[in-house]
């Protein structure tokens, strides 16, 4: 059995950048690859079979699949320790984690829905410039949060780089790539250029860059059908509570959105693991 690094995922997936970039960090080879099928809707049996969830980023180790980046990166920090990316001592590491959760939900749900009007094209004129200006706003409370966790130290993580800091990179990169960068001469933007500064973030932002182009002729393929959205979570909550209940609507009635379906659970079977 095979004890290569495979990950599952797409370029500008914040998750799967947060897991390119801790496999950077710790120098570990792997190997990247983007479902067929992925955010379309349409079915992948081998990789719903590996992943029921069929989302990214999946990691498939020592015949394991793994799916959820919070999972995946406490998974690599336990089996490849060297450097460690999580700071010593229980407040340290949950400070990291809570990092890490409001990232990923809250602040994401921003981008995603960012995403949705530029490459998706949704919603009518007025409603786009209602749902951008919530954005902007929310965008602004994440940075202060962030600048306050951040302090004087360099780092979200203390004194070095870590679990913090490459939970919430591809978060700042991504609204700033919006146009939403955080503050001119402001602490957080320091940590940004920082950040950027080193190989394993800017490798990892330059792969997501480069897809924005493809991102971008999307439109047309979400409304012929081709294309249906996945609505979750907090994405579905920052769509409905940032202004944009009609685009759900819309999407339901256009059949251009979905949600995640539980039956590709029920038809998952076990497959023999090495474990490790
Ligand atoms: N909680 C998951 C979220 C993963 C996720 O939402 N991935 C998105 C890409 S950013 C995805 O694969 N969506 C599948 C789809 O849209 O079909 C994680 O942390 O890995």
């Amino acid at each position: 059995m095979s004890t290569s690094l495979l990950l599952d995922q797409h370029p500008l997936s914040p998750y799967a950048q947060k897991v390119r970039i801790l496999l950077r960090e710790k120098g570990l080879a792997f190997e990247c690859r983007t479902p067929d099928g992925l955010g379309s809707g349409a079915d992948n049996p081998d990789f719903v079979q590996r992943n029921p969830r069929f989302e990214v980023p999946a990691l498939t180790h020592n015949g394991a699949t793994i799916f959820d980046s919070t999972i995946i990166l406490e998974y690599i920090e336990e089996c490849f320790p060297t450097p460690p990316m999580m700071p010593a001592g229980a407040v340290a590491k949950a400070r990291m984690r809570m990092i890490e959760e409001v990232c990923d939900t809250h602040y994401e749900a921003i981008n995603w829905g960012l995403g949705e009007l530029r490459f998706f094209g949704r919603g009518d004129e007025g409603m786009r410039q209602t749902l951008y200006a919530v954005a902007v706003e929310q965008v602004g409370q994440m940075h202060a949060w962030l600048q306050t966790l951040l302090g004087d130290e360099s780092w979200l993580s203390g004194a070095s780089f870590g679990w913090g800091d490459l939970c919430a990179l591809p978060y700042v990169t991504m609204s700033s790539m919006f146009g939403l960068p955080p503050a001119a001469g402001s602490r957080l933007e320091a940590w940004l250029e920082r950040g950027m500064k080193r190989a394993s973030v800017a490798e990892t932002v330059a792969e997501a860059l480069a897809v924005i182009p493809i991102m971008e002729t999307r439109t047309e393929a979400v409304k012929l059908g081709g294309f249906k959205r996945h609505y979750r979570d907090h994405r579905l909550e920052w769509m409905i509570r940032s202004g944009g209940l009609q685009v759900v609507l819309d999407g339901l009635a256009n059949d251009n959105i979905r949600f995640t379906d539980l039956a590709r659970f029920a038809a998952w079977k076990e497959e023999p693991s090495t474990g490790s």
